[in-house]
């Protein structure tokens, strides 16, 4: 009998549920089962009643949401008009992924594991629950599950077992093809396309917007450089209100791209079409034709930390006997520590792995490159301006994010690092953006006063909603903001204190280092804790943090339960109520990023 295909779909925010998809279709491919892996939002849901084994790998991101290349599947999924039993026909099996210090643990893999039974399909075996808190990363719950997952498999088509399996050193096809033209003039479309028509830009047509102004706001003696950087949104229809975030995909610095093709001996300047392989679709963001260099530095994230089924894929490349076991080793279970301390702990790139290991680098066959390296992910930033305030503009806060491990060439943030190099001096520059609605969301109510807790780049949506909020006559605004020195990072500061004399801001500063204690906001909130408490108490104000401190919004929610107590008399129980009544019902809400 011949086996029906595998069909693993996935919700994946960051790349790594993508990763394990296509991990879970290559071993398929190994087995010589026939598989389609597909993200959840490109599946034609209607045919999810004729699939009869499907593999969902689903991530959670920190709210407990769906990522948001399931977001429709989602909502199609929990529609009241789905029979029950309509799915009767599947077997299907979810693998979660999520990371137990977020309180919502796997919440989407686990509740759609539930949907999935309750409208009539069977599981396999129960839902994974992979936790990148785990020592071993979040493979020491995946490869157990994988193995009890395949063995499954084999028992329900018992005709795989007389399949002889591909060798595991062996390369899988790759899943395209490259086509080189001769002539190098073809028009290749790696240009921005403008978009003309009106649609909302998104990520599959996101807006080149010209960047206006890209200003250091820090002191340069400041050890840390934050960009106020400035888009032209004129021609395009994006909207976008206090507390949204501005998406992009940022690209790869110029020397990284000359020395990946110099060591896999690629001409940056060729052109080539992609052809597929199998069914899968040519990805939209590469336009055909393409030049290498384009998709090297669009498209190909040679800068992030490389993952395991790297090494798996790149041991099967390479023919030098020294290089080849420590690949092996790499990938295999009882090297993943060794792994770690080589990649993850330093931060060490998929480029300079690939320096590292020079014979297997320079046996890679282009045609592999799309397998081998994940695609550039885009990256959110909080928008720090209001359309009203500045019309046709979109402005972003960005730390540069720098640091040293112990490799000696200093870590830099793809994103931010790309952003602050862009010069608007050196040309016109355009960046292909979208807009996505926030987690923030502002009081409409006119009277009701907004406390916001913004240290560093967290005052980013702050800025936005304040500025939207004065254009709309709202003028109870309250700001606690924190960085190092008055002197050095103490951005929009004149901003402020001309909102100051015109009454519509109350600002509180804490800078942590001008004096020999640290001073951070949580202390701000608790000597104002009067203030605060009648704004809360009398006048409904609604309370906002915002911010990547690690341990700050735990402490600035702690000052103000003691503010609950100190000034409403409240026992910590009855604080700790308050405080989580104010959550429920979205008068204190948070965003956090690291
Ligand atoms: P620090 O770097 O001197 O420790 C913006 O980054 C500001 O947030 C800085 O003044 C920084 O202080 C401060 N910050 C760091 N950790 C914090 C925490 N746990 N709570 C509140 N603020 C913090």
């Amino acid at each position: 009998m011949s086996q029906p295909p595998l069909l693993v779909l996935y919700g994946s925010q960051t790349g790594t549920a993508q990763d394990t998809a296509q991990r879970i279709a290559r071993q398929a491919k190994r087995k010589r089962l026939q598989v389609q892996v597909l993200p959840l939002d490109n599946y034609n849901m209607a045919n999810l009643i004729s699939e009869s084994l499907v593999v969902f790998v689903c991530a959670t991101t920190g709210q407990g949401d769906p990522p948001d290349n399931m977001k429709n599947f989602w909502r199609f999924l929990f529609r009241k008009s789905l029979p029950v039993g309509s799915l009767s026909r599947l077997d299907c099996a979810v693998l979660g992924l999520g990371d137990s210090s977020y309180p919502k643990f796997n919440f989407v893999a686990k509740k759609l594991h539930k949907r999935l039974l309750q409208l009539g399909a069977s599981a396999l075996l129960p839902v994974g629950l992979a936790d990148d808190q785990h020592d071993l990363g979040s493979d020491a719950v995946i490869d157990p599950w994988l193995a009890s997952f395949w063995e499954k498999v084999l028992t329900l088509y018992s005709s795989l077992a007389d399949v002889t399996p591909l060798r595991e050193d062996e390369p899988l096809p790759p899943t395209y093809t490259f086509h080189f033209l001769d002539d190098v003039k073809e028009e290749t479309g790696d240009r921005l396309r403008i978009t003309t028509d009106q649609t909302v830009p998104s990520q599959s047509h996101p807006f080149p917007a010209r960047l206006v102004s890209n200003r250091r706001v820090t002191d340069p003696s400041h050890f840390q450089d934050v960009r106020h950087i400035e888009f032209d949104i004129t021609g395009s229809s994006i909207q976008f209100a206090a507390g949204d975030v501005v998406m992009m995909c940022p690209r790869n610095a110029p020397e990284d791209v000359e020395q990946f093709c110099q060591l896999l001996g690629l001409d940056p300047e060729g052109r080539f079409t992609l052809r597929p392989t199998d069914n899968t679709a040519v990805p939209a963001r590469l336009p055909q034709p393409c030049s290498v260099r384009h998709l090297v530095e669009s498209y190909l994230d040679i800068g992030a930390v490389p993952r395991r089924s790297f090494f798996e894929m790149l041991s099967t490349f390479s023919n030098n006997e020294l290089e080849q076991e420590k690949l092996v080793e790499f990938s295999s279970a009882a090297g993943q520590s060794e792994l770690h301390s080589y990649c993850n702990r330093p931060r060490r790139t998929a480029l300079e792995v690939l320096a590292d290991f020079p014979h297997t680098t320079a046996q890679l066959k282009v045609d592999y490159l799309l397998d081998l390296f994940p695609e550039i992910q885009p990256r959110s930033f909080s928008i720090a301006s209001s359309l009203q305030a500045h019309p046709h503009r979109l402005q972003i806060l960005v730390a540069v994010v720098r640091y040293k491990t112990k490799i000696h060439k200093p870590r830099r943030g793809l994103c931010s690092t790309w952003l602050a190099s862009l010069d608007p001096a050196q040309g016109e520059v355009y960046v292909p953006l979208w807009v996505k609605k926030g987690t923030l969301k502002f009081p409409k109510d006119r009277d009701t006063p907004v406390i916001m807790v913004g240290p560093g780049t967290g005052v980013a949506p702050f800025r936005s909603a304040i500025q939207e909020r004065i254009a709309e006559g709202k003028t109870a605004n309250v700001l606690f903001f924190g960085c190092r020195s008055e002197s050095r990072d103490f951005y929009f500061r004149s901003e402020w204190e001309e909102m100051m004399k015109a009454g519509h801001l109350t600002l509180f500063t804490a800078f942590s280092r001008d004096q020999e204690d640290k001073v951070y906001v949580q202390h701000r909130v608790k000597e104002n804790a009067e203030l605060l408490w009648d704004l809360i108490a009398n006048k409904s104000a609604c309370f906002y943090i915002a911010g990547n401190a690690k341990q700050m919004p735990a402490s600035v929610s702690d000052a103000l339960k003691e503010a609950f107590q100190q000034e409403g008399g409240m026992s910590a129980d009855e604080a700790e109520q308050m405080f989580e009544a104010m959550e429920r019902t979205g008068r204190l809400q948070s965003e956090t990023w690291s």
